[in-house]
């Protein structure tokens, strides 16, 4: 990326009651003031609210002064009227007055190149951006404060620390230097923390991504109700008919502050029509993608033992639930190879019973409670590179091989290195920064 053009963009999405139109770059005071009519932007105005006219249409304007700003370049701001016509007319001014359309992310990718903030607190900002929770929130705002930054910029120092023991190894091999002791012990522990650090991918995961959650059963037991009570409204045709649902219906949302895809899906049966076989087939699909399954089971049914024979126990992160109990009475119910969950999707109005559940197999499934901060794909990568390197080196150091060790270490160190975005060549930037909104 470019990074001593002058580049704009809005910052808000169309639709809004005012639109951001945000200018960064050595030149944009300049620019900001050919198509400004107002008491000129200036040195004089830093930080301070200006009224007057874009586009022959009422504005605000700003100045932030380099360094001082998001970018760490010299960063105008107008807002206007929100709407799609009003934000063209302005982004018109001041591509005309010379400007460039910024590439998605390309404010925040000026900020990393000024060095106003690491990759991974780059990588923050569009994850605050995303969030679909309050957990996801919170840890994408650690990571904004550097949380993750120093936890890996810790780990760094520390393996370019041990490299440098090995060079003096090498250097002053007969000389009785004071050397530190217990290296090898050391860099294992460092490899500890990594392994540690690449644990909370999966939790970061399920807190970023949501945890994939299926419905599944035979026809008629409920699962649409049941989606359509955890949602708070009617996404899915609820009817007595078996085999009303025909194709998977998935919604996001928030349970228990954990974000979750909901997929409702066709009940489960043997079936001669072929588009119900095609939507039996997405069903049994989803089941085997879902990392938590609530199997419903029918508490009224006639035979219940024929009910409980349908329940798949094998299925991943299953939950059986007994739905319709409103009509079952005293009945006593079939044991099942797991512990089940009794509901009622149409009397019931809180299912903290089965959520109590679904929360402790979430927490399961990623093994650990929430973490501070949690590495995404890109820092897993990374530090399952570094991982054997350092494995390498306590071997190495042990048995003598300081040349070797040092080169495992500097191998690791590069590895965790890319993780903060040390020395990044242009192929991670575009791939990080890419994933941004544009005005970002
Ligand atoms: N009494 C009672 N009826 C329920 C309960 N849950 C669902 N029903 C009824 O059972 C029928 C089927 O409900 P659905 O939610 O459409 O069932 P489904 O599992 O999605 O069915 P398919 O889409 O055909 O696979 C509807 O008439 C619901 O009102 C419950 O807990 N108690
Ligand atoms: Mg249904």
């Amino acid at each position: 990326m470019n990074t001593v053009d002058n580049i704009a963009a809005p910052a808000t999405a169309v639709g809004g009651a005012v639109t951001i139109i945000r200018l960064s770059g050595p030149g944009v005071l300049e620019i900001a003031n050919r198509v400004w009519c107002g008491t000129p932007l200036s040195a004089k105005s830093v930080r301070k609210m200006m009224l007057g006219k874009v586009a022959e249409d009422q504005a605000l304007a700003v100045y932030m002064k380099a360094p001082a700003s998001y970018t760490g370049d010299d960063v105008v701001e107008f807002q206007c009227h929100g709407g799609a016509a009003a934000a063209d007319a302005v982004m018109r001014c001041v591509l005309d007055a010379g400007c460039r359309l910024a590439e998605p992310g390309e404010f925040t990718c000026r900020a990393f190149l000024n060095g106003k903030l690491d990759l991974l607190q780059a990588e923050a900002v569009a994850d605050i951006i995303s969030s679909g929770s309050d957990a996801a929130l919170k840890m994408a705002e650690k990571q904004l404060d550097g949380v993750l930054s120093s936890k890996v910029n810790a780990l760094y120092d520390e393996l370019n620390f041990f490299r440098s023991e090995c060079e003096a190894r090498l250097d002053f091999p007969d000389e009785e230097l004071d050397f530190e002791s217990g290296v090898p012990e050391r860099i294992a522990a460092v490899a500890e923390k990594i392994s540690r650090l690449l644990e909370t991918h999966r939790a970061g995961a399920v807190m970023r991504d949501g945890v994939a959650v299926a419905l599944a059963g035979k026809p008629n037991v409920g699962k649409s109700s049941l989606l359509n009570k955890l949602l708070g409204f009617d996404r899915a045709i609820v009817s007595n008919i078996p085999g009303t649902t025909r194709d998977t219906v998935q919604e996001s949302a928030v349970i228990r502050n954990i974000p979750v895809k909901l997929t409702d899906t066709a009940g489960l049966r043997d079936s001669s029509d072929p588009i119900e076989k095609l939507g039996i087939e997405r069903s049994y699909r989803t089941i085997s993608a879902a990392e938590v399954t609530f199997w419903l089971l029918d508490a009224s049914a006639a035979d219940l033992e024929a009910e409980a024979a349908s329940f798949d126990a094998d299925a991943p992160g299953v939950i059986p639930v007994w739905n319709k109990c409103d009509l079952a009475g005293e009945r006593e119910l079939p044991e099942l190879p797991c512990p089940a969950v009794k509901i009622s999707a149409l009397a019931d109005d809180d299912f903290s019973g089965l959520l109590d559940v679904f929360e402790e197999r979430v927490l399961a499934v990623s093994r650990h409670a929430p973490p501070e901060v949690a590495v995404n794909a890109r820092s897993a990568a990374q530090l399952k590179l570094a991982l054997p390197h350092c494995q390498q080196a306590v071997e190495l150091f042990d048995s003598g091989d300081y040349e070797l060790c040092a080169s495992e270490l500097a191998e690791a160190a590069h590895a965790l290195g890319v993780i903060v975005g040390r020395n990044a060549d242009p192929d991670l930037l575009d791939s990080v920064f890419h994933r941004f909104c544009l005005g970002k």
